[in-house]
């Protein structure tokens, strides 16, 4: 990628395509192309190819998709499958018919079995059943994986895909019922405090270990991958910060300054027991991660100072 290349960046309101763009910006890429989801729908296939058609993006980061927690995941589950599907198929087709140079699909890590072995190595996808709470997004994450690697053998196609672990950071959401649970975690002390709440309620056991990264350095480790990495299939993003989801409550409790009490409401689901991802291509091509996760958390919440809630 040259700093004079056309990139476009699908999906740059969101948490991670804003990222990406702060990033390319910084590291000089002047020609990013992006439009917002009034401009253009990307489940609308003629308007994805008029957009390449004028645009002729040389480099494209599919970071665009329908996004939520565990809740949004199992509640919103049509959606959640044709939203993605449509987006996904409809610019890799476009990418393919504009002789694209290089695509990178972002994925995610519920595309690995519920009951896989840990950490998740890349070779685990659709080696056993998937986690009923977000099938019909993993259907169709993998559905974008499987695209690209078709495009790459089938024409030879530079479209490849990264899986990243669960994210958060600047622009993610935080509506109580459909966001993930560190940012909902967040708010809830955060009020829990502000109005002198007893208790905090959070969902599930507080069994379920998860691993953090802050969107910062997904943006920066896709950036090296798109820069160095020219290989079929996708490659793993994650951070090694594993912890129950317990321990994170804890920790965020402890950064927004909560005494009161934690309780958990069980009626609601603790999906995939565990979710580390072995990042080992990654690390052995000398990327690692740069933020811990207390300082992202703490930077985090420090930026939620602008927002309605806080
Ligand atoms: O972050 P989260 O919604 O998604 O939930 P997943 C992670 C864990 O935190 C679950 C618990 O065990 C939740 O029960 N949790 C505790 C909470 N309190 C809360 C809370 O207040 N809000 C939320 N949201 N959770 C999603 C997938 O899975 O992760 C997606 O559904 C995607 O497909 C994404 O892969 C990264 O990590 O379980």
């Amino acid at each position: 990628m040259n700093i004079q290349d056309k990139i476009y960046v699908a999906g740059h309101t969101g948490m991670v395509g804003s990222a990406l763009v702060r990033h390319l910006q910084k590291m000089g890429f002047e020609n990013i192309v992006y439009r917002t989801s009034r401009e253009l729908d990307l489940r609308d296939q003629s308007a994805v190819d008029a957009l390449f058609s004028t645009e002729k993006p040389e480099y494209v980061f599919l970071a665009a998709g329908k996004v939520g927690g565990v809740h949004a995941n199992n509640t919103y589950r049509a959606e959640f499958i044709y939203d993605n599907i449509m987006m996904e198929a409809n610019i890799i087709h476009a990418a393919h018919q504009h002789k694209v140079k290089k695509l990178l699909f972002f994925g995610s890590s519920c595309i690995y079995p519920k009951m896989a072995p840990q950490p998740l190595k890349e070779e685990y996808l659709l080696s056993s059943p998937l986690e009923p709470t977000n099938e019909p997004y993993s259907i169709a994450k993998i559905t974008g994986i499987k695209l690209c690697e078709a495009h790459w053998s089938q024409y030879g196609d530079h479209f490849f895909s990264v899986m990243p672990t669960n994210l958060y950071g600047p622009n993610d959401n935080y509506d109580l019922q459909n966001s993930h649970v560190l940012p909902a975690l967040l708010r809830k002390f955060h009020e829990a405090k502000r109005d002198r709440q007893p208790t905090v309620t959070m969902w599930g056991s507080g069994s379920p270990m998860r691993e953090f990264m802050h969107v910062d350095d997904l943006a920066d480790a896709s950036i090296f991958l798109m820069q160095r990495y020219d290989k079929p299939g996708f490659v793993n993003i994650g951070s090694g910060q594993e912890v129950s989801i317990k321990a994170l409550a804890e920790l965020i409790g402890d950064i927004v300054g909560y005494q009161g009490e934690i309780i958990h409401d069980t009626t609601k689901p603790d999906g995939t027991p565990r979710k580390l991802l072995d990042s080992s291509i990654l690390h052995d091509m000398g990327w690692y991660p740069k933020v811990s996760l207390r300082e992202g958390i703490e930077q985090v919440y420090e930026e939620c100072r602008d927002l309605e809630w806080y």
